[in-house]
């Protein structure tokens, strides 16, 4: 990794400008992006700790875990037919638009996602890796199969034709991630020399430790958020404002 180590970290001091972040990202060998609800706001979708956030009506530290389905799958259930039914009028932002324009523009890209949307794929986006899976696929509890099904409303409670249960294929909280998945993160995170934290508290583990590890490895590491989070303190730079807004100039 020839990428200079920045000495000091920038707290949005404005130190690196939009043109010399434009200049790096494009004469970068790989780039990873690592997305959070952030990314989709401006699209409408409530973000998970922001002020209409999700967190608000219910709390899905308690609602996304295996332990609350267990208990009451029908409640858990119509949590997740609500956020479909209210995502599956929702088009990607600006911001999607232009992480796939980037992914276009550059040597290697890989976009890791927190988000459980889809909105990505409808920006057109390709090398994706959804790190806490998708909210439109469903897997069965009994044989595991994992199907798209973009039902809206769901059958309440949904059964695999093997008759077993259908849960949401996402990752709850205290569920380990897919080993594929993290490999795939860690692989890409660890061959980039520069790396956007997009729109995410930075609170949910293992993703919010990438940006470090990104940093560990060399990279030169940018954040878009509309406020300072914990990883603020470790990146090159944080741009404070909307992922729909600033991502657009780097095109
Ligand atoms: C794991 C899918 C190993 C489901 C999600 C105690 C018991 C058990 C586990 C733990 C525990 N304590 C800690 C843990 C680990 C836990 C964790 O990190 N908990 C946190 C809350 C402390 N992690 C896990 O359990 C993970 N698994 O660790 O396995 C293990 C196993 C057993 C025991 C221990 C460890 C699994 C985590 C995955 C959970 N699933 N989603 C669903 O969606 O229903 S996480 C959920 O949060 C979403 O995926 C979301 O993407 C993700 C992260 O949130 P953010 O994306 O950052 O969104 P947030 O709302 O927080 O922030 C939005 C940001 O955007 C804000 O900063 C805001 O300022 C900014 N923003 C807003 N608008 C804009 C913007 N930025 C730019 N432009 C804008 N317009
Ligand atoms: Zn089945």
């Amino acid at each position: 990794m020839n990428m200079p180590l920045t000495k000091h970290t920038m707290q949005n001091t404005g130190e690196y400008g939009l043109q010399e972040i434009r200049e790096r990202l494009y004469k970068s060998k790989a780039v990873t992006i690592l997305a959070g609800a952030g990314i989709s706001a401006e699209s409408g979708v409530p973000t998970f700790r922001g002020k209409d956030g999700l967190w608000k009506n219910f709390r899905p530290e308690e609602m996304a875990t295996s332990e609350a389905f267990k208990q009451e799958p029908r409640l858990v259930w119509e949590w997740y037919d609500w956020r479909r039914r209210a995502l599956a009028s929702l088009k990607p932002n600006a911001a999607h638009l232009a992480i796939a324009e980037i992914e276009k523009r550059v040597k290697e890209f890989t976009l890791i996602t927190q988000n459980v949307d889809g909105l990505h794929q409808l920006a057109g986006s390709k090398n994706i890796i959804e790190l806490h899976g998708n909210i439109w696929r469903v897997k069965c509890l009994s044989c595991n199969k994992v199907n798209a099904n973009r039902e809206v409303p769901i059958k309440i409670l949904p059964f695999c034709e093997c008759g077993g249960l259908l849960r949401p294929d996402v990752v709850w909280f205290g569920e380990m991630l897919s080993d594929n998945n993290l490999t795939k993160a860690f692989v890409a995170i660890d061959n980039s020399d520069f790396m956007f934290v997009i729109g995410t508290s930075g609170i949910v583990q293992p993703a919010a430790s990438f940006a470090l590890r990104a940093k560990d490895e060399g990279a030169f590491v940018v954040e878009i958020n509309i406020e300072k989070t914990p990883l603020s303190a470790s990146v090159d730079a944080t741009f404070i404002g909307k992922a729909g807004d600033i991502l657009p100039q780097l095109l």
